[in-house]
């Protein structure tokens, strides 16, 4: 089995100081909670950035900021910026990060219900722009997949060009508006992608850690972070993004599967440095 890549996502675009005080806004803040991910043994950030108000923004020259900053302290840290960004915002808007060039960045793969009156809108031609672009620029794109037909989408769109193989999903459990997150959920997801695919799965709240156990002894990877979960156990605020990774790392050592550094991360995802 190969070893597990964890991705710290450190900071989303929805979750405030107010749910945890420790959810990074400042470029220094996310340097913090990326360096206490990293030095806990995560190989990749997923990163979305705000501005200091917490407000947030795809501002090319924002996440230029904070991505120096992570890696002064992270040096070898792969930087996976969102495409996402937050609903409402234009497919422009979200792309700009691409422009820096990073070695991996988010590409969603449809549309949903993400709570009240809100849709997190990623039409078939948004998507096929955003692999476009991602293929141009050199970036191997994390397929975020809220549901199954996203990976039907994905597989489609693989088909006619926007997306290369070999692909890597991002399975986003538990998103009210998306799929589920019992095993059942997962197993379903699993077995619907190729072959030569890898994939991670990110469970979001309480569901964090249980999935992570499933991917664990699976041989697929671990998403934690802020953006998904805020608490280290019930009732417990995570002191740090650091804290969640650590658990990653001794529930995988329980597990015998040992933890991939960001080069070997780099090797397993077919990432050119
Ligand atoms: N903030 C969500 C609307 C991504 O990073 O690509 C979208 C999101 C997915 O977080
Ligand atoms: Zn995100």
């Amino acid at each position: 089995m190969e070893k597990l890549i964890i991705t710290a996502a450190i900071c989303g675009a929805e979750v405030l100081k107010e749910h945890n005080p420790a959810v990074p806004y400042t470029v220094e803040e996310c340097a913090r909670e990326a360096k206490s991910a990293y030095d806990a043994g995560a190989s990749i950030i997923h990163l979305h950035v705000r501005n200091d108000d917490g407000q947030p923004t795809q501002d090319k020259n924002r996440f230029k900021q904070v991505m120096d900053a992570i890696r002064a302290v992270c040096p070898d840290v792969i930087i996976q910026p969102s495409t996402g960004g937050a609903v409402g915002m234009t497919n422009d808007e979200r792309l700009q990060p691409t422009e820096l060039l990073p070695e991996m960045a988010t590409l969603d793969c449809g549309t949903l219900n993400f709570g009240g009156d809100e849709i997190f809108e990623n039409t078939e031609n948004t998507i096929k722009y955003f692999g476009q672009k991602m293929i141009e620029r050199g970036i191997k794109p994390e397929l975020e997949v809220f549901d199954k037909s996203m990976i039907e989408m994905a597989l489609r769109l693989h088909k006619k060009g926007y997306i290369a193989a070999p692909m890597h999903f991002d399975f986003v459990m538990g998103v009210n508006g998306g799929i589920g997150s019992d095993i059942r959920d997962f197993v379903f997801l699993r077995g619907s992608i190729p072959a030569d695919a890898t994939y991670t799965v990110a469970g979001v709240g309480r569901y964090e850690f249980p999935l992570a156990a499933l991917a664990i002894i699976d041989g697929g990877h671990v998403r934690v972070g802020f953006e998904d979960n805020v608490y280290l156990s019930k009732g417990v605020p995570a002191k740090s993004n650091g804290e969640l990774v650590e658990k990653v790392v001794r529930m995988a050592k329980e597990f015998g599967r040992e933890v991939a550094t960001p080069d070997e991360a780099r090797r397993i995802l077919g990432l050119k440095k």
